[in-house]
Parts: structure tokens; C-alpha cells; sequence
């Protein structure tokens, strides 16, 4: 492989000014020389059929936050107010991408089709890695602060060796941005044209630090620096998010390298369930944002379009429904690994070391169980 530097391009970060939209709060319809060229054939169905996922994607999430308080998950790291920004570019992805992404990628794992019994055991400690990656071409939440982002670079690199066409998607937060991992990765994607798309959801905090101390351009400016295109994108606007990410992957799998969309949202739950982010931060905030719902945007435009609302409702609340009673079943049945278990995924075949260790903790277990 070929070191190709691309030359440099004074138009490189695109939305500075004002982030990229095309749905208005008022769920009108705003023109867009950029995107417009890449939502032609969205349709008032496939607008509904984003609604309905961001719909689920919620569900999801407020569900297992409600298991998480009843003791039947131990953890979770809510979404909420990032539906638009997951849902939008999960549905441009082939199902033969990866994604690469840090614990908040629920709506990433549902649309990628996760089984939400492997799920739910990541969620209640049952499991390190819980689903099967190469199932769903989707990698174990990574809890590593960036440590994806080389792993997507990593696998863009091999997808190009190997002349394919999958491209990598790397999903990670404005906090992750200052780490080493992530600028290595931006450093290694543009040296080698790695066809990866770097989708930093900036939900303005990393848990206390606001976004504001943590850096002094917009994100969207700093991989202009390594000579990677970026768009600073309406996270909480689904259709722009769909438009901008097509244009990455596109970018990627035609062998025009990598791109960085910087999606500005806004996490309006907790940093995770243990966290109480009223210490930090102010409720009138959290009220702004939540005037900006990616989902009431959605309903407001499909209503301009003449949508039949009440079905269109109803079909949501459905899916969502049928959702959450899966994902509380599995909450709720999930088996506890055996102790024995762990030393089953150290390597794929068991070395003589490791079974005598196996035989000794057995031994060791026994000798508790025969002593109460
Ligand atoms: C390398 C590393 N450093 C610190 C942490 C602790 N930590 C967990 S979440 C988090 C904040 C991440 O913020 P951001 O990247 O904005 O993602 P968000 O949680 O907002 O989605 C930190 C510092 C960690 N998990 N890994
Ligand atoms: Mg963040």
C-alpha cells in the first residue's frame, strides 16, 4: 500500500458557521446544496420507517433505564436525545460495514439486529462482550475512552488490502476527541486513505466536563488538521445526519478516504445510570434541548407531508412495545455465567496451563461448596 497524502483543501469543514440541517425545528423543509443531492429518494415512507426506528431506539433505552432501576440490568448508559444521530447513519450503512463503537451505541446495535438476550447480558454484567461481532459486524461496546477508532482504522486498512468495499464506521463522543487513540487514528486514516467514517456524537459533555473547556475550536475543525474532510451536522436532525453520512460512506467505499462528521446533540439523560448530572449542569439546559427532539421534529415534517399521524403513531408505539417486552423477558431469564466459564474465551484453544488452573479453581470452588 501506497503513503497518498491528499492535497490540501481549503473547503475541508463544512457547517462551521451553522451546523448542516435540513429538517427546521418546525419539521419544515430547509434547502441544502450539500445534502439535498443525497435524500432524493427519501420519501414520506422512508421518513416514516426512520421515525418508527428513533421511536424504538427510545424505547430502548428508557426501558432498560427502568430495568436498570429495578435490579434487573446493573448499568446503562442512556441515549436519550441521540436518536437521530445514531438512527440516521445506521441506515445508510450496508450490512457488511462494521461498526466500531463506545457504550452508548444502542441504537447502532438494534438496527444492526442484536440479539437482545446477548444484549441484555452485557447490560447486567453477565457477559464481557455479549454479542457476537461477526454476527452483526458490529464490535463489543468499547468502554476504553477512543480505543475503537483505531480498531475501525485498523479494519479500513485491512477492508482496502483486501480490495473491498465494507468501510468502518468509528462512533465515539466529544470527550473521546482529546484522547491519544483518536487523534492516532485520524493520523493513520488519512495517511493511508482508510475508507472509515469518524462519527463523534458531541452530546456536549464528557460525564461533568462540558465541551466548552475541552476545546477551543469546534470539533468538526480538528481533523481538517490531519487533512480529513469533516461536516459539522444537526445531530438531533435525522435526515441530515442520513445525507451526511451517505456522503462519507460513499466517500469511503469509492476510495476517496476517510471523513470525520461531527454530530452536535445533546445527552439529556444521565452519564450513566450512576451518575447525577443535576451536580453539574442546569435544568433550563436540559429544557432547551429538549425543544429540539429529534423525534417530535420528524412527526412535525411528516404531518407537513399529509402523513396519517394517528397510524403512523400507532404503528410506532407498537414496535416499541413488542421491544421493550423482549428486552425485559431478557432481562429477566438471563442465566449467570458459571464461574468456570471464564477460563472459556482467554484463547481459542486451551493450553495445558490453562486447563490445570481450570482443575484447581474447580477444586477450589468444591472444597467451598463441601465446607457450607
Ligand atoms: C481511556 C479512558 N479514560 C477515562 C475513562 C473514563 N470515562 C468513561 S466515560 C468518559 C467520558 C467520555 O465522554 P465522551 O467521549 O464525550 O462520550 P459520552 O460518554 O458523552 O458519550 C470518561 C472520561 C475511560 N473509560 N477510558
Ligand atoms: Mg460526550
Amino acid at each position: 500500500m501506497s503513503l497518498t497524502m491528499p492535497a490540501p483543501d481549503p473547503q475541508l469543514a463544512l457547517g462551521l458557521d451553522h451546523p448542516l440541517r435540513v429538517l427546521d425545528l418546525d419539521g419544515s423543509r430547509l434547502p441544502s446544496d450539500v445534502l439535498d443531492p443525497h435524500l432524493t429518494d427519501v420519501d414520506e415512507t422512508a421518513l416514516t420507517n426512520l421515525y418508527v426506528d428513533m421511536v424504538r431506539v427510545r424505547r430502548l433505552d428508557t426501558e432498560a433505564f427502568a430495568l436498570t432501576r429495578q435490579g434487573h440490568l446493573v448499568l446503562w448508559p442512556p441515549l436519550l436525545g441521540q436518536e437521530a444521530a445514531q438512527v440516521g447513519p445506521a441506515r445508510a450503512l450496508r450490512q457488511s460495514d462494521w461498526v466500531f463503537g463506545s457504550y452508548r451505541e444502542h441504537g447502532f446495535a438494534l438496527l444492526k439486529g442484536v440479539d437482545l438476550a446477548e444484549f441484555a447480558r452485557v447490560w447486567k454484567a453477565y457477559a464481557h462482550g455479549g454479542w457476537d461481532p461477526h454476527e452483526i459486524t458490529m464490535a463489543p461496546a468499547q468502554i476504553i475512552i477512543g480505543a475503537q477508532s483505531l480498531h475501525a482504522t485498523g479494519f479500513a486498512m485491512a477492508s482496502k488490502m483486501d480490495e473491498s468495499d465494507d468501510v468502518a464506521l468509528a462512533c465515539f463522543g466529544d470527550g473521546a476527541t482529546s484522547e491519544g487513540d483518536v487523534n492516532e487514528a485520524l493520523v493513520w486514516a488519512s495517511a493511508f486513505q482508510a475508507p472509515v467514517v469518524f462519527l463523534c456524537q458531541n452530546n456536549q459533555y464528557a460525564i461533568s466536563e462540558p465541551v466548552r473547556v475541552q476545546s477551543g475550536t469546534p470539533l468538526a475543525l480538528r481533523p481538517t488538521g490531519f487533512g480529513i474532510p469533516s461536516m459539522r451536522v444537526d445531530g438531533n436532525d435525522v435526515l441530515a445526519m442520513h445525507a451526511a453520512a451517505r456522503i462519507a460512506f460513499e466517500r469511503a467505499r469509492s476510495g476517496g478516504g476517510p471523513t470525520f462528521i461531527e454530530a452536535v446533540t445533546y445527552r439529556r439523560g444521565p452519564h450513566t445510570t450512576t451518575d447525577d448530572p443535576k451536580r453539574y449542569r442546569d435544568e433550563a439546559e436540559v429544557e432547551a434541548w429538549t425543544a429540539k427532539d429529534p423525534i417530535e421534529r420528524v412527526e412535525r415534517a411528516l404531518a407537513a407531508m399529509g402523513a396519517n399521524m394517528d397510524a403512523v403513531r400507532e404503528e410506532a408505539r407498537i414496535r416499541a412495545d413488542e421491544l421493550a417486552k423482549e428486552l425485559r423477558h431478557a432481562a429477566e431469564h438471563a442465566e449467570p455465567p458459571t464461574v468456570d466459564s471464564i477460563f472459556d474465551h482467554v484463547y481459542a484453544q486451551p493450553t495445558k496451563r490453562l486447563e490445570r488452573q481450570r482443575a484447581e479453581h474447580r477444586a477450589f470452588t468444591a472444597s467451598i461448596e463441601g465446607n457450607r
